[in-house]
């Protein structure tokens, strides 16, 4: 018995290939709609159209064309049970083994710049997505290929089985549900888009947990997670690759579980300083805290000046880092790199003569990310039971607003260490106290239970570069220990974010000493 293929495509990409093979290799009977039988007829196969095959015209602008009895009922039956068979029978419906469909290009159109409401709405297919599900839900004897990257693997099994195996259609199956479902999450994200409050469309963030959670696409699997015992893969959430799961791997082993993990911080921590008229900016991190971050002297410093900084500020813990630079990656920033064990290396570009460099270290990960500003709008988490959904920390805090609290005030480099400061605090781990001078961390305090711990930490890494120099902390200080151990350090400036009970101790502790205090009013817990 000839079997049949109905075919129904907008990406046309390999149609030809697939359908001559079908029917020259593998005798099909082919049915299609419309644009797509035209295709197959131009190329010189034999093509029944829907229309013919329904004997049902295509009507209201091609909104109805595919759906049909005759085509859902021949894609739907199960002909292993004698009551599906008869029903066929009685309607002279054939049974359909194949569904090859790609749906209305719905997200490439929504990308074009001034498409209307309409014009998106008429690319919302209906009946493709109707016939994928109708064949993945019958998967026990139908095969649905969606995206022409299946095609080779479908002929593949076809040459070498015959038939397709039941593992194999399932996988196809499976396959369909998620490309349905990730191409109706785009199509209610953009609905909701256009309802909304237009202030609130450059922040979907909330209004898509359907994204997060069911809409993510699995970009690969990977060794392992965190620990070798944990297994582990990667997702990316929406339909077309973004982000980190788009950047480019210049070279280097294979992105681990962690990683991906450090990358990301690395990558939100340089965004701090991606600004036009920013200098060049580097940090290294280690375990998902940073250990040194540094800014070149002035906007045309060299790349290699604040790569410089950044690793002497701790070279110790620089070892095995993960180091994130603002400025594309230069042949003498890569010979320096190349000077120290790394793990990962993440800029925004990277030419031909660094790269040349870097290939010295061939285990070495070098990532290009283009944007490093694009991160994700919301954080998630998972508890049990569920997961928590926030929006990201990711709005720029303006040192104008800040209320100076002593009755020193800061001087102008004072306030731009501070800022500085200010900005490297917000992804260190909490509590998080950063000292920094010249634009370079000195010392850095990061995870620890009770807020003068943290302080310790950082100073005492700070050692006797610590006077003169500025602290910034995550949080308020719920007493006036922090104020006296920086000030018994030789800290001339702290930046904190206020709101304790208590702030008056700390304050009066900052004027007893001499120090100059800020007040932000916003604190950046991280954990
Ligand atoms: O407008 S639709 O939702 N109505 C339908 O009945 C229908 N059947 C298939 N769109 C429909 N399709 C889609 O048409 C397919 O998903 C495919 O993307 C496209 C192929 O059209 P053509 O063969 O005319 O190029």
């Amino acid at each position: 018995m000839t079997r049949t293929a109905l075919l129904s495509v907008s990406d046309k990409t390999g149609l030809i290939e697939l359908a001559r093979q079908l029917v020259e290799r593998f005798g099909f009977t082919l049915v299609s709609s419309g644009g797509t039988a035209n295709a197959i007829k131009a190329a010189g196969l034999p093509v029944t159209k829907v229309s013919d095959y329904t004997g049902f015209p295509e009507i209201l602008g091609g909104r109805v064309k595919t759906l049909h009895p005759r085509v859902h009922g021949g894609i739907l039956a199960r002909t292993d049970l004698e009551g599906d068979r008869a029903d066929l029978a009685a309607n002279a419906i054939p049974a359909i083994d194949l569904v090859v469909v790609n749906l209305y290009p719905f997200e490439q159109t929504i990308a074009r710049e001034g498409v209307t409401l309409p014009e998106a709405i008429e690319q919302i297919d209906i009946g493709g997505p109707a016939m994928i599900r109708a064949a993945a839900k019958n998967h026990s004897r139908v095969t649905v290929l969606c995206n022409p990257a299946q095609y080779d693997r479908y002929l593949h099994e076809l040459s070498s089985n015959g038939t397709p195996s039941l593992e194999f259609r399932l996988q196809c199956a499976r396959e369909a549900f998620w490309h349905t479902s990730t191409y109706d999450s785009a199509i209610a994200t953009y609905l909701s888009q256009q309802a909304d409050n237009p202030a609130d469309l450059d922040r979907p963030a909330l209004a898509t947990p359907v994204e997060w959670a069911i809409a993510g696409t699995r970009v690969q699997s990977l060794r392992y997670g965190e620990n070798p015992h944990q297994s582990a893969a990667w997702y990316r959430s929406g339909s077309t690759p973004s982000g980190w799961a788009a950047a480019e791997q210049l070279q280097g082993k294979e992105l681990s579980y962690n990683n991906l993990v450090d990358l990301e911080s690395a990558r939100s921590l340089i965004a701090e300083f991606v600004a036009a008229d920013a200098p060049p900016a580097a940090a290294i991190l280690k375990h998902n805290n940073p250990c040194g971050v540094a800014l070149g002297s002035s906007a045309d410093a060299p790349l290699l000046e604040a790569y410089r900084k950044a690793l002497e500020a701790d070279s110790v813990s620089a070892f095995g880092g993960i180091v994130a630079l603002n400025r594309p990656i230069d042949a003498e920033t890569a010979a320096a790199l190349t000077e120290t064990f790394l793990e990962c290396i993440v800029a925004p570009g990277c030419d031909e003569a660094a790269r040349t460099l870097l290939q010295k270290k061939q285990n070495l990960r070098v990532l290009v990310l283009p944007n490093l500003l694009a991160g994700p709008a919301a954080t998630v988490k998972t508890i049990a039971g569920g997961f928590l959904l926030q929006a990201a920390d990711d709005e720029p805090s303006d040192p104008n607003t800040w209320r100076v609290v002593t009755e020193k005030q800061p001087t102008a480099d004072q306030l731009a260490e501070l800022a500085f400061a200010w900005r490297v605090v917000k992804h260190v781990k909490s509590n998080a106290i950063v000292v920094t001078s010249n634009r370079s961390t000195l010392g850095i305090g990061a995870g620890q239970m009770n807020r003068v711990g943290s302080v310790a930490i950082a100073l005492n890494q700070a050692g006797d570069q610590a006077p003169g120099a500025v602290l910034a902390s995550d949080g308020f200080f719920p007493f006036d220990d922090s104020v006296r151990t920086a000030a018994a350090a030789g800290i001339g400036a702290i930046v904190q974010p206020g709101g304790s009970v208590r702030d008056e101790d700390s304050i009066k502790a900052a004027n007893e000493l001499g120090l100059v205090m800020l007040m932000t009013d916003r604190r950046h817990f991280l954990h």
